[in-house]
């Protein structure tokens, strides 16, 4: 009797330990996922003082520069261009619903006003204003979403050890515990979460660098959450999400693509998703990097994000002034053009029934399916579904009948002329 009651004291203790363990996330993180995977559109930024340097964002351990030195970059930051509400509204003329902002990166300087060092915007720049403070206002103004890119690495505190793969030659000493790297962060994180109203999401990145590193996600996402119990927690570990994670992310590939050769090991979850990308090569302003990709091709990765039920989380990275490269801002122009007409094929969808084709995608919204036909030189198309009775077949465009036939393998669709579109939009109405 007494060994039932231990063994089943036991199982208790057991039972109870794991569900404390287990992320429950609140009513309103769930309302805020279903939020991100309507808004699907959101703009990246990577700003810093390595801006300056104009090599992009991981110069310092790139070049093997001498970080003491780095530091000195402070001294002359001063973006006499910066105007936190043109960049929002670019952000959102271009039909981006929310922004991701580097609070801090590798380099470990701070781009807002934080107590827990004076190697920040506003102690160490004579520029003095807090970016984010100004990017927070605005985008409350705006309607847009906060979220901030946090990173992991660190390659300016001495206390950012045991040391990862990166920021090594640097000419850094070692020095104070991991622990109190960790409680930096979390008093950081604690700034972030208190100062500038309600954060959309923290955007951790760096944790690839050390995976067997003492992280202490829990910890960090405990806080987080209790911080901001709506906050969205994603963290660039090119992993499947882990335990306290509300979306996932892939960088430079849509989910299920390996192309950039990060996502092996990325299995897709049931998560909301995003996929980053760079509008030219580099994420930080680089003066050599002119190979813009076309607005076309954006426009088709956000189309195919959107078909393959991700975000895009497109990225800008100002130059040391504090503008947008001209380059990025006719992209974005470009593409808000084409969203104000097309935009609600993609925003408020999911990935549609027909899974990803050599010609294209499909997302759908209610009893709607959209055809994005991106890649095409015939004028027949047969889409592989026979599940649903149709009711109408249009062009999204000027919504005019599309001539279709429903055979045994699906629906064969009839286009007037080979699709010269960016994105040829046909959409079913089903009954
Ligand atoms: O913020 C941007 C980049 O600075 C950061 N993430 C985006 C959003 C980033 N840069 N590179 N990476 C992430 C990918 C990591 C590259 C790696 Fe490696 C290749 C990690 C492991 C192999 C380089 C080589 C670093 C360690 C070894």
């Amino acid at each position: 009797m007494k060994n039932i009651f231990i063994t089943t004291l036991l199982f208790l203790t057991v039972v109870f330990c794991s569900a404390q363990e287990k992320y429950v996330p609140s009513q309103e993180n769930l309302t805020n996922r279903e939020w991100f995977r309507d808004a699907k559109f959101g703009m990246f930024i990577h700003w810093g003082i390595y801006s300056m340097l104009a090599d992009g964002e991981w110069v310092l351990t790139n070049k093997s520069l001498n970080e003491a030195e780095y530091q000195k970059l402070a001294d002359g930051f001063y973006p006499s261009k910066f105007n936190a509400d043109e960049w929002v509204r670019i952000a959102k003329d271009a039909g981006m619903k929310y922004i991701c902002f580097t609070s801090r990166h590798h380099d470990g300087f701070s781009m807002f006003d934080t107590k827990q060092s004076d190697y920040n915007i506003v102690k160490a720049t004579p520029f003095k204003r807090d970016v984010i403070k100004e990017l927070a206002e605005a985008c409350q103004k705006h309607g847009l979403k906060l979220f901030f890119y946090y990173s992991h690495i660190d390659w300016h505190r001495p206390d950012y050890y045991p040391w990862g793969r990166t920021g090594r030659n640097t000419g850094r000493t070692p020095s104070g515990t991991w622990e109190d790297y960790l409680k930096f962060m979390d008093a950081q994180l604690t700034e972030l979460l208190t100062n500038y109203g309600p954060i959309g999401g923290i955007w951790f990145d760096g944790w690839w660098d050390k995976p067997d590193a003492d992280w202490q996600l829990e910890r960090q996402y405990t806080l987080i959450h209790r911080l901001q119990p709506g906050c969205l927690i994603g963290n660039n570990h090119h992993k499947a999400p882990f335990e306290g994670e509300d979306f996932q992310m892939f960088e430079r590939d849509l989910p299920g693509q390996n192309k950039a050769g990060y996502s092996a090991d990325a299995e897709i979850s049931a998560l909301p998703l995003e996929s980053c990308e760079t509008m030219n090569n580099t994420w930080g302003y680089n003066i050599n990097d002119r190979n813009f990709k076309s607005t076309k091709q954006l426009i088709h990765t956000l189309v195919g994000a959107a078909g393959n039920n991700a975000n895009l989380l497109l990225n800008v990275g100002p130059r040391p002034g504090g503008d947008f490269p001209e380059g990025s801002v006719r992209h974005l122009k470009e593409i808000g053009e084409w969203m104000r007409t097309y935009g609600e094929t993609i925003q408020g969808t999911r990935a549609g029934i027909i899974p990803q084709q050599d010609w294209g995608v499909t997302t759908q919204k209610g009893n709607k399916l959209y055809i994005h036909i991106l890649n095409l030189n015939k004028t027949e198309l047969l889409l592989p579904t026979t599940d649903r009775k149709i009711k109408s077949i249009v062009c999204f465009k000027d919504q005019t009948p599309v001539k279709y036939k429903k055979t045994k393998e699906g629906i064969l669709l009839q286009l007037n002329e080979v699709p010269t579109d960016i994105d040829h939009i046909v959409e079913i109405i089903w009954k």
